[in-house]
């Protein structure tokens, strides 16, 4: 009798084993590769939401800290680097896009997470939108608040990354940015609030869509070349063309510019006022720029809109390119990589209108 009743619990321990291993076969495999930031934070109290240090808590607490995870994905974690992303370099970026490729080309890899800073997500999206070789998703999520504030928003979002990097919905979209139950593009998304919990928007172009009650719902998606149909390859770098930005102002003076061109920089951004505007006191200085090599593009620091080729500058005979729509600091990213691919203006120009 007690033999019996010992082999009915052998049996039905079998029974949900072989239960549970169905159900995890179905479920995305998802890898969360933690970077640090304020999802990563804590402060000195429950109610700190300002003032607070990122980078604190491991990629392991942050998963345990969301159990309904293991409901929409099978979960693994890699602490690739634990920083504040003011902090962000291009080192970090080599590092995590090789990993994060190194990963994807694994058949037994879905999708990926990566846990950012906020101050920076938009710079890494629209980096990794440019060298992930795959078209499997790969999700960015922050938090505007501590892992100890009040409602933070780190464990929600971290479960709606991990669930839309697990969707089929997700595939072939782009490197994405989610927080806030929003779905962003990488080319597009910029941080528009110094602290608020929507702080991430696609001024004038929009979202790509959203989450809600555990499903991803896309609206539109990026028409512009990325991940797998990009031509940038990183795998044999181990460092990007030096590339710095001169923000533009009213009474404006060629000393960043011409201090970054005596630095040795390859390439530079002009944040200009307006479509991208040339003071007439920095003119001579882009001059002497294109005579040593250095490749100039014209952005704006308005942020919205086409900075028009030959509108606000003779781009043709000073021999610059324009950013089309991109702001600067991702001007900044597609011209370091372009930089790796050729020094030619006319093939330059090409990319800026391609990616
Ligand atoms: N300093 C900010 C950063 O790490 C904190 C954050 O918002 O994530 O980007």
């Amino acid at each position: 009798m007690y033999s019996k009743k010992i082999a009915g619990q052998f049996l039905i321990l079998a029974c949900v084993a072989v239960f549970s291993a169905a159900q995890a076969q179905k479920l995305p495999n998802v890898t969360i590769l933690a970077t640090g930031g304020t999802i990563a934070g804590t402060g000195a109290s429950s109610t700190t939401t300002v003032g607070y240090t990122a980078a604190k808590i491991g990629v392991d607490a942050l998963i345990d800290a969301v159990p309904e995870l293991k409901k929409v994905a099978n979960v693994k974690g890699e602490q690739v680097f634990q920083i504040a992303s003011e902090n962000m370099n291009n080192d970090y970026w080599l590092k995590l896009g090789k990993r994060v490729n190194t990963l994807l080309a694994q058949s037994d890899v879905d999708g990926i997470v990566i846990t950012h800073g906020t101050d920076t997500i938009e710079e890494t999206a629209y980096f990794l939108n440019l060298v992930v070789k795959s078209k499997k998703p790969v999700v960015i999520v922050g938090a505007m608040r501590p892992a100890t504030a009040i409602s933070a928003d780190g464990p929600i979002n971290l479960y709606n990354a991990v669930l839309l990097a697990g969707s089929q919905e997700a595939i072939g979209k782009g490197v994405l940015v989610s927080l806030n139950d929003q779905i962003n593009g990488a080319r597009e998304v910029t941080k528009t609030n110094t602290s608020t919990l929507d702080t991430f928007k696609t001024p004038e172009l929009g979202f790509l869509g959203y989450i809600q009650g555990s499903k991803p719902y896309f609206y539109r998606q990026s028409t512009r070349r990325n991940t797998a149909d990009s031509e940038f390859d990183i795998s044999n770098l181990n460092s990007l063309p030096a590339v710095d930005i001169v923000y533009g102002y009213a009474n404006m003076n060629p000393i960043a510019f011409n201090a970054f061109v005596a630095s040795g920089d390859k390439g530079i951004i002009h944040a200009g006022v307006g479509d991208g505007s040339l003071a007439s006191t920095v003119v001579p200085s882009i001059v002497e720029a294109r005579q040593k090599g250095v490749i100039v593009v014209r952005s704006s620091r308005v942020g919205q809109g086409i900075v028009a080729r030959n509108g606000e500058a003779d781009d043709d005979k000073l021999d610059l390119v324009v950013s089309d729509t991109l702001n600067a600091q991702k001007a900044r990213i597609l011209l370091m990589l372009a930089l790796t691919k050729t020094n030619d203006t006319k093939e330059i120009q090409k990319i800026f209108y391609q990616y």
